[in-house]
Order: structure tokens, then sequence, then C-alpha cells
């Protein structure tokens, strides 16, 4: 390469350079071997003996078979469900045709419940109902974690489909371990202790009158979290930035900040990381909230789709 051509790579392309081929478009592609690892490094595969475990993919989704959430979960059923939470970041249990309140009692069992201050509209403040039909459409397409926004974001949550659409309506979720065991290492070292800033106002702030939205601003200061977290239950170095609420990192410039951060988010996008659950009426998914981010395909518009919602309250990330 000589000088020149140097130059030109490296300043704004002039008018004739796209038909040459010493300039390049600045992308991140990265094709090629993935990291695709569900358990931490060193832990073993252990049988589960309660129920049947069908994994979805190599990392993250399983579907559970053999158990019945109408029922008391023993403590032993409980400890392997759990594993399995851990170990698939994302169970899927098929008809479940279970009342509210077992679907609270269900929740329950993983800690103390979320009140969403923006969405319920069930039977009770710990129920979030998403109905969505011909007046009504679905807006949680868009990559994200739950509550982010808050000091202590969600651990999980369990989601039931009481009515599902002809077609269409899946779910998506994204493991977000394995999105950070594939970022380069020097990326790595970029974002290594660094935090970023979580804010509901850019989503739900938009439906709020600017009164209600002072008030909200108040109740709920924007949270501050690190980039990786580690999970706390498995160890695991974790990306926890999400496109819906996060809005910049912590002592970086507006510029360089957006550029990393659309960097990160884009990491969801991966289809090695995913799992795409399709729902049938009464299925349940109960995902870890603090390893995943998940996407609603809004694609079956104007059909009508019925979600309710139980969330648990987490831990502060670290
Ligand atoms: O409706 C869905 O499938 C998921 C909606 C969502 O984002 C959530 O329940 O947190
Ligand atoms: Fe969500």
């Amino acid at each position: 390469m000589t000088n020149q051509t140097q130059t030109q790579t490296q300043t704004q392309p002039q008018s004739q350079d796209y038909l040459s081929r010493s300039y390049y478009p600045k992308r991140y592609n990265r094709g090629g071997k993935r990291i695709l690892n569900r358990l931490p490094e060193g832990a073993q595969e252990q049988p589960y003996t309660l129920f049947t475990v069908k994994p979805l993919g190599p990392v993250i989704g399983a579907e559970i078979e053999g158990v019945d959430l109408s029922q008391p979960v023993s403590p032993e059923l409980q400890k392997e469900i759990r594993r399995a939470f851990l170990e698939f970041k994302v169970l899927f249990f098929r008809n479940q045709n279970i009342t509210s309140e077992q679907h609270l009692a269900f929740a329950k069992l993983w800690g103390e419940l979320e009140k969403h201050p923006f969405l319920p509209q069930g039977n009770t403040d710990e129920v979030t109902r998403f109905a969505k039909d011909a007046n009504v459409t679905g807006m949680e397409n868009v990559w994200h974690t739950d509550v982010t926004w808050r000091v202590n974001p969600a651990f999980g949550s369990v989601l039931r489909l009481s009515e599902v659409p002809p077609l269409g309506g899946d779910t998506l979720w994204s493991d977000q371990a394995a999105a950070y065991d594939n970022l380069p290492d020097e990326v790595k070292e970029r974002i290594d202790g660094l935090k970023a800033i979580h804010d509901f106002t850019p989503s739900f702030g938009r439906a709020l009158t600017p009164e209600r939205l002072a008030e909200k601003q108040i109740e709920f200061p924007a949270a501050e979290h690190p980039i990786v977290r580690i999970h706390p239950e498995t160890g695991r170095k974790t990306l926890f930035v999400n496109a819906a609420f996060t809005i910049r990192i912590v002592g970086l410039e507006p510029e360089e900040s957006e550029e990393l951060l659309q960097y990160l988010f884009d990491q969801a996008k991966i289809p090695e990381y995913q799992v795409r659950f399709h729902w049938e009426k009464d299925s349940i998914a109960f995902w870890d909230n603090r390893a995943t981010q998940h996407y609603a395909a809004s694609d079956y518009f104007p059909n009508r789709r019925v979600a309710e919602r139980v969330s648990i309250i987490g831990d502060i990330p670290f």
C-alpha cells in the first residue's frame, strides 16, 4: 500500500473511491466460528430426573415436559427447575391451563413480585396484560431486557399466552452470555468496568403527559448498571445493555457512546444466540431476565393475541 492509499482509507472517501478496491466501508461483520457454551466454564452437564428437557438449540431455550404448573411445586422440583432455568435461560411449558392465582403462585416461588408502574391491566398490580388486536399493535418488537431502568431490574418473568393468533406472534430470546463470550478481545477490554445509563423516558415516557412524566422521572431516576454484569448465580459475564432502555455510556462523548452501544445492541440480533418460540394457547415461558434479551414479533395484526406476565424482582447488577 502506498502512503497515498493509506491516507485515503483513513479519511472520508473521495467521490470516486467506491469504484476502487482500496476503499472498504467500516463494518464489524465477523462470520465464522461462534463460541456457544450453555453452561459456565468447567461445569458438567447433569441429567434431569423430575421432568423431560427438550433443548430447542445449542445454547438457549428448552421445552419442559411432565410438569403441571397448576399443582404445588415441591422443593425438589423447584431445585431442578432452577437448574434448568440457569442452564437454558428460558424454559417453555405447554398446555398449562392455569388460573391467574396459580400463575402468581408459580412466579412467587422465585422471589418478590414486581409491580410495573406503566403496564399492568391484569387482575392485580402484579399482572401485566398485553392484549393486542386491530386497535392495539404489538409494541414489544424491539430487542430488550425488562425494566433495566430500575435499580433492581427483573430477575425473570413468567409469561402465559391465553389467546394466540392464527399465524405469527412468536417471541425470540437472545443469550447475552453467548453475546459476551463472542465479543472481540479489544471490545471486551474497552467495555470492561464501563457503566451505562438506563431510562424509561424514550419508551414508556412517550405515552405520559409532561406532568406525569416529570413525576415518574423523580420516582424512577435513570439507573446506572455495568455494561457487563456478573450473573449472580452462574458467575458468567453477561452483556447488559439493550436498545429499548440503555441511553448512554457513562463518561463517553455522545457520539462515541452511541457508536459503541449500537454495536453492542446488534449482538442480540445474531441468530446463533437465539431461540424462537412458537406459542400455542396456554404455553408458558419462564426466562432469566439477567442473562437474556427478548423480542415479541409483531406480525399478526389485526389478529388478537393476549399474554399475561408476572415478573420477579431481581438483584442490583454488579
Ligand atoms: O408478548 C410477548 O411475547 C413478550 C412481551 C414482552 O416483552 C414481555 O412480556 O416482557
Ligand atoms: Fe419484555
